[in-house]
């Protein structure tokens, strides 16, 4: 029986380059996000936005560094959301972008420690998002949750100090392709894994989610999923202010969300960077949505008819 699903509207702009990721929330719900869960027989409780807490006035030395006091805000609510929805069901965090990460996926390692049980971390993004506010140089914090919640260095006292850090062992990226120099070498020295996309072309998406999936199992562990619009090829995908070409295809995708729920191993779901001021006729969204099905659990036999 499938846990309860949570939406939690997270309308989180200020980590991204452009504006527009706020608009995101709204329109997965104008794609039918509820309804498609519904359609599975899953009960859905949407929470609405989650409303950003008061800020604390911080200062950091890299001059880049944009709108931290904001990120500092946002991670602490969602961090606490994450953990409290994490006990009660199965959250779905609406982006926003995908500084969001940087609360959800701390939230939800400290609810997998509250249970005695790993976290690890399903990433599938064109980009690893690994910079640290001193490495930054586009200033723009969604490109450094995941060094955050791996407890990389220099992001105390600037943000909250993790209950739980996520073991950069724990966590597996796909869909990498675009990557800063700073990040590759923080990357290697951590030990995260990482499928670039020329790992994916050469071998499958399959067999690497499989071998991390066995990895996740092993140890009992609990998975969080998140998916950036521009993990998917911006062909299929374009709304979204980072597209960079030669990313996943459709049916690589719904692929991986059909292994993922077949695992019976998720337990959490972000769904980030949708910028519905850049999409087509709400496609983006609609695909999103879709893809949201698949991961839980809709049979592609099942799959109603509808052109894209
Ligand atoms: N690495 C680049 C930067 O730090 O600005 C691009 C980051 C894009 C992040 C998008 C959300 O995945
Ligand atoms: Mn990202
Ligand atoms: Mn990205
Ligand atoms: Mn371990």
């Amino acid at each position: 029986m499938t846990k309860p699903c949570i939406l939690i509207g997270a309308p989180v702009q200020d980590g991204a380059g452009r504006l527009g990721c706020d608009m995101g929330p709204s329109a997965y719900r104008a794609a039918g996000l509820r309804e498609v869960l519904l359609d599975l027989d899953i009960e859905v409780y949407d929470r609405g936005n989650v409303a950003l807490a008061p800020l604390r006035p911080i200062v950091h030395p890299n001059a880049a560094v944009r709108l931290l006091a904001e990120y500092d805000a946002w991670t602490r609510v969602l961090s606490q959301v994450a953990f409290e929805t994490g006990g009660e069901g199965f959250p779905i965090f609406l982006g926003g972008d995908h500084s969001l990460s940087a609360g959800t996926i701390s939230g939800m390692a400290r609810r997998a420690a509250h249970e005695g049980r790993p976290l690890f971390v399903l990433w599938l993004d064109a980009h690893p998002d690994f910079h640290t506010l001193e490495t930054t140089t586009s200033g723009n914090l969604h490109g450094t949750p995941m060094a955050y919640v791996t407890g990389q260095p220099g992001f105390m006292p600037f943000l909250p100090a993790l209950h739980a850090t996520t073991e950069p062992e724990h966590v597996c990226m796909i869909g990498i392709r675009s990557v800063d120099p700073a990040e590759r070498t923080a990357l290697r020295a951590a030990g995260v894994t990482v499928h670039d996309m020329r790992a994916v072309d050469e071998e499958g998406l399959a067999p690497l989610l499989r071998a991390f999936l066995d990895r996740v199992a092993a140890v009992h562990g609990v998975l969080h999923v998140s998916l950036d619009v521009d993990f998917l090829d911006p062909g299929i995908a374009p709304g979204v202010g980072t597209t960079v070409p030669g990313g996943a295809t459709f049916r690589e995708t719904h692929l991986a969300m059909e292994m993922l729920h077949d695992s019976g191993l998720v337990r959490s779901l972000d769904l980030v960077e949708l910028n519905p001021f850049l999409d087509e006729r709400g496609r983006t969204a609609l695909l999103m949505v879709d893809l949201a099905a698949s991961l839980m659990g809709r049979r592609i036999f099942d799959r109603p008819t509808r052109s894209f």
